[in-house]
């Protein structure tokens, strides 16, 4: 089943889901796997050295011939290095986040590279397009990780009205129930990160997989509002030491106790004191299967919704 919208037609892929770039979790071997499914798949840069990030890059075009991205997270302080790397590697696409990429824009088109610009508000998402890019992906708060303030669901459609490039819900998806609704939203596709936590393909450790499948509705926080950079990870003891220093007012000391959080999950597995960035939709990812399963199981309930909802039914 073909499922075309205007992002499908941009990026040269089959469906309208992009995986999104998440730092120290999607590696080219889950970038890969979406990809051959038929989504989007996204190298999570975050911090990672240049030469990491160019091998990176170079696995994952052995392990698929379709397209995929790169994430570039803007505040980290090699992003300039980054920047030229990716350059001279090439990737179909570049997804930019916790910051504003004009300054990156002019190169990155120059190279034929399409920009999408994960965007918290309709303000950058209108100045995202006058500068050139190619689409931009609205998040909402219910995302894992840095997030901004609003939700998918009050962001989606006044992005859809104020901007004519297309529009790509993220946070709070991850069924076909919410491809649905993005589309019913105004949106022209998907960026699904926590789902995707959960492929079979996603070299995470087990612990942090396991903590994600675990985990009910109320299972995550927001913490770091203090240091102007607000992220949501899952509720666990780092979280409550994390809630403290937001509390005291202290961003020195919870910048501190944040530092190499994530890679202590993601990496060795440590949940307990490592940051299980993950989003609301924890609570609705119930088990492992391949990345390719995903897919296909989100575009064929996306179209049971679509057409139940056309003949006035519920699903
Ligand atoms: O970037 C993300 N999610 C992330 S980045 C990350 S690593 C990190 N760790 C600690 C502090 C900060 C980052 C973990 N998760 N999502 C995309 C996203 N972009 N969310 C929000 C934004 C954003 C925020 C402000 C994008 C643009 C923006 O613009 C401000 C400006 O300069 O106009």
């Amino acid at each position: 089943m073909a499922l075309r919208t205007r992002l499908t037609r941009l990026l040269g892929i089959e469906y309208p889901i992009i995986q999104g770039g998440m730092a120290w979790t999607a590696t080219a071997e889950l970038v890969a796997a979406v990809s051959n499914g038929g989504g989007l798949g996204i190298i999570g840069a975050g911090h990672m050295p240049t030469d990491i990030l160019r091998e990176e890059i170079r696995r994952a075009k052995t392990l698929t011939d379709k397209p995929f991205g790169v994430n570039l997270m803007l505040l980290t302080p090699h992003i300039d290095d980054l920047v030229a790397m990716v350059l001279e590697e090439g990737v179909d696409a570049v997804t930019t986040g916790a910051g504003n990429p004009a300054k990156y824009m002019s190169d990155l088109k120059a190279h034929g590279i399409k920009i999408l610009t994960v965007v918290p508000s309709v303000a950058l998402a209108k100045r995202m397009e006058s500068i050139g890019a190619d689409a931009v992906i609205g998040e909402g708060m219910e995302a894992g990780g840095h997030i901004g303030d609003l939700t998918t669901m009050v962001l989606t459609p006044q992005l859809a009205d104020a901007i004519e490039i297309p529009v790509v819900a993220a946070g709070g998806i991850a069924d076909g129930r919410g491809l649905a609704a993005a589309f019913a939203l105004g949106a022209d596709g998907v960026q699904m990160g926590t789902r995707f936590m959960c492929a079979e393909e996603c070299t995470i450790h087990p612990n942090a997989k396991a903590r994600v499948i675990k985990a009910k509705d109320r299972d995550t926080i927001v913490t770091g509002y203090s240091t102007g950079h607000p992220v949501r990870i899952l509720k666990n003891k780092l979280s409550r030491q994390l809630e403290v220093l937001d509390r005291e007012n202290k961003p020195e000391e919870l910048e501190k106790l944040g530092t190499g959080k994530l890679a202590l999950a993601m990496k060795q597995g440590d949940v307990d004191m490592g940051s299980v960035m993950a989003g609301q939709v924890a609570a609705m990812v119930t088990k492992i299967q391949p990345a390719a399963e995903i897919i296909a199981e989100i575009i064929i309930e996306a179209e049971a919704v679509m057409s139940a909802l056309r003949s006035g039914l519920k699903a």
